[in-house]
């Protein structure tokens, strides 16, 4: 038999057999008025974190191409993974945005923001450490690689679970726009 925190961390390698998955968050909140744009490495979880901000569950889809949502765009992973030129293919669609979300998963060792990358952006800059889903999950690395890339303020997050979704939706709503 397993034991709690074996089934814990068999979810963990394959996330679609927990409940959680496939269950909205049940959010009261939401972004208000406000337009983000995420920005980080494929597979980091960046569409996901959109579905969940709007309630819904966690199934897979791939991004191809720019998708822009009534408060919210989301950007293929491939816009920073490769290096320079692509990267600015970030910055023209946050124009769009009033913040620009950085995003780095915990347990993935390399990071592809470049140092105070937020310099390119005349925004406010949240860091969002996505896939902490358990308590233990070690994330000082993903919030140093988020404060590298000048990210002022950082949100630890779970799309699992749920964690800091509801405050990451408060800083959003509340976070001074001029405070770049
Ligand atoms: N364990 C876990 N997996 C996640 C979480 N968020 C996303 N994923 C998984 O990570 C993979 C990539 O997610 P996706 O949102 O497509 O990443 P994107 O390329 O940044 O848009 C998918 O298999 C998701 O189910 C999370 O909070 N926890
Ligand atoms: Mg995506």
């Amino acid at each position: 038999m397993l034991s709690e925190k074996d089934s814990v961390n068999a979810a963990l390698v394959n996330p679609e057999d927990r409940e959680e998955y496939h269950r909205s968050l049940g959010l009261t909140k939401k972004i208000e008025s406000r337009k983000i744009i995420l920005v980080g490495r494929s597979r980091c979880g960046k569409t996901t974190l959109i579905r969940r901000l709007h309630n819904l569950d966690m199934s897979y889809h791939k991004t191809q191409s720019i998708e822009a949502w009534s408060d919210a765009i989301d950007t293929p992973g491939e816009y920073t993974d490769t290096p320079f030129f692509s990267r600015g293919a970030a910055i023209t669609p946050a124009y769009d945005a009033d913040i620009v979300c950085f995003c780095h998963d915990c347990g993935n060792d390399i990071c592809r923001l470049p140092q105070m990358f937020s310099m390119s952006f005349a925004k406010p800059v949240i860091g969002i450490v996505t896939k902490a889903d358990t308590d233990d999950t070690p994330t000082e690395q993903a919030e140093l690689f988020l404060h590298n890339a000048g990210a002022r303020h950082i949100v630890v997050t779970s799309s699992l679970t749920g964690r800091g979704i509801e405050e990451l939706i408060d800083l959003i709503n509340t976070i001074d726009l001029n405070d770049y």
